[in-house]
């Protein structure tokens, strides 16, 4: 069976495309998802790639991560990642290697955003590249 890397995608991210493009851009998250599974294709890998605007989901969503044997996260918890302990918690309760994704860069925008919970357990983080900061990142997790 192929390896699989979930990718975990939190609020207001299914807006992207219209969402604020001058900050996000114009790539949909179905754009996203489609780049990152050619990606994968190419590398043998397979792509879980979902969204929520729902902390509870997320959480969730890393616990199967580890309980389906994924190789690596990658998480854009979007506005949770300034605000979620419980995010946070859920992992450092998995072994799987998250890796942080941020299609803007947070540390350059208001002060409110340059905290991550996420960034505490992250391995690596990847962020101010648009939508490539997924592809990024999903080098860094086929390189595990
Ligand atoms: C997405 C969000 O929704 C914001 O709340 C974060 C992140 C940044 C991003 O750039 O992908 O602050």
């Amino acid at each position: 069976m192929a390896d699989i890397i979930f990718v975990l995608n939190g609020p207001n991210l299914n807006m992207l495309g219209t969402r604020e493009p001058e900050i996000y851009g114009m790539d949909t998250l179905d754009d996203i998802a489609g780049r990152l599974e050619d990606k994968a294709r190419e590398a043998g890998v397979d792509i879980d790639f979902r969204q929520s605007n729902h902390e509870g989901h997320l959480i969730d969503w890393l616990h199967e991560a580890q309980a389906a044997g994924a190789k690596a996260v990658l998480l854009n918890a979007a506005g949770f990642t300034h605000t979620s302990i419980a995010i946070l918690d859920a992992i450092k309760a998995i072994k799987v290697p998250v890796f942080e994704v941020h299609l803007s860069d947070p540390q350059q925008r208001e002060p409110f955003r340059h905290f991550s919970y996420v960034g505490l357990a992250a391995k690596a983080v990847f962020a101010g590249h648009g939508a490539n900061s997924y592809e990024l990142a999903l080098d860094a997790a086929l390189q595990l």
